[in-house]
């Protein structure tokens, strides 16, 4: 995959000359604004950079207009098109190397394209110098970062999400974490229909040594939160199974959200097609649900759909959970720890300073046009 970058006054203009010179298809990696604000850049990733330059309508067009006979008319008309902002460069340098990098790693975790858009142009004004601490400090712009406290907090913490995202699990790692700090658990599960659903719960408080309750609809629920308030220092609650798509579904854990003081926590699993992943956790925001709890991280290798979600829901990212285990299960996330789940060795390396460049498109690298 090649890069290039396209100049113009305004973003339609740009967007113009993409499409004329790449075809509908061309991915936009980046758009910034440079000059400040008096023009536009964009940058496209095309498969094969030579077809690309020997049947762009833009470079003959350039080419048979110049036509100069002499140096100093070639230099005349290459500052006419400086002026009109219709040159482009190819990303040869060591900015675009980075670009090219993150590109093509957001592209395999299956990023669509206006996400890639935002992280790319935002990578971009951050400066590009290493790859790791670019998309990092990218994510750490564009995404809420609210891991789990590890102290107490004044409002129950309810597991939501999907059958089978790893609520139960998660709910018992929480549990242990307090636990193994010291303080006092109170576990409620509202998962009383399904067979097992307690019995799964159970095994883990019992090693736990923490109070299990069942809840069984609204008004235990709300008898059990009650209860606990103030007679614990904690309270989890882990919830039954919830269909994303059925208004029933959602209905039914709005009102157990609203039974008390309750946070509730998206459960989401790693892994998840983009689309899938922004769907489902839109429809828990609209539950007012503001942070999510990414599990199977171990077991995933596309984290497309977690970004995706982030995007779409504008939900912040929590705690997530990368192993079956229940000691230790939790872990925050971070910005960096983002980073490494795209870029896992880190040995990206460092590309010579970032080539700082005018709207031009001056930059002494193969400027076309
Ligand atoms: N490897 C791995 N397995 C996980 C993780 N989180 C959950 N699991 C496994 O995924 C399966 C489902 O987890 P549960 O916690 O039962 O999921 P749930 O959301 O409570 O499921 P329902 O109550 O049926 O909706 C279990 O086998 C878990 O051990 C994780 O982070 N890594
Ligand atoms: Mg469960």
């Amino acid at each position: 995959m090649r890069l290039k970058s396209f100049y113009a006054k305004t973003m339609s203009e740009a967007m113009q000359i993409v499409r004329d010179t790449l075809g509908e298809d061309a991915i936009i990696v980046a758009t910034r604004e440079e000059n400040g604000g008096k023009s536009v850049r964009v940058t496209a990733a095309v498969e094969r950079y030579e077809d690309t330059v020997r049947e762009d309508p833009h470079f003959e067009l350039n080419k048979k207009a110049g036509s100069p006979q002499t140096a100093a008319a070639e230099s005349a008309h290459a500052e006419e098109l400086t002026r009109n902002w219709l040159q482009y460069d190819d990303e040869e340098d060591a900015e675009g190397q980075v670009i090219e990098l993150l590109t093509d790693t957001m592209l395999q975790h299956s990023i669509p394209g206006d996400v890639l858009d935002n992280i790319i142009s935002t990578a971009t004004m951050v400066g590009l110098d290493n790859p790791h601490e670019a998309l990092t400090a990218a994510f750490d712009h564009l995404y809420h970062f609210r891991p789990l406290s590890h102290k107490p907090t004044r409002k129950a913490l309810m597991l939501v999400g999907p059958p089978g995202a790893g609520k139960t699990l998660a709910s018992a790692k929480m549990a242990a974490r307090y636990v193994m700090d010291g303080y006092k658990v109170g576990v409620i599960t509202t998962d009383t229909v399904r067979a097992g659903g307690v019995e799964q719960l159970a095994a883990f408080t019992k090693l736990l040594k923490a109070d299990l309750r069942r809840a069984r609809n609204e008004d235990e629920l709300q008898a059990h939160l009650r209860e606990l308030d103030g007679s614990v220092d904690q309270i989890i609650v882990d919830t039954g199974g919830s269909n994303p798509y059925d208004v029933d579904d959602m209905r039914g854990l709005a009102k157990l959200i609203n039974c008390g003081n309750i946070e509730p926590v998206l459960v989401i699993q790693s892994g998840l097609d983009a689309e899938e992943s922004s769907e489902i956790a839109r429809s828990y925001a609209l539950l007012g649900v503001q942070r999510m709890l990414p599990t199977r991280l171990d077991i995933a290798r596309r984290f497309g759909g977690l970004i995706s979600a982030a995007q779409k829901s504008g939900m912040a990212f929590a705690d997530a959970s990368d192993t079956p285990k229940v000691a230790n299960g939790l872990t925050a996330v971070t910005p960096s720890m983002l980073s490494d789940l795209f870029l896992p060795s880190k040995s990206t390396a460092k590309t010579s300073s970032t080539t700082k460049h005018s709207a031009s498109g001056k930059r002494g690298g193969k400027t076309t046009g």
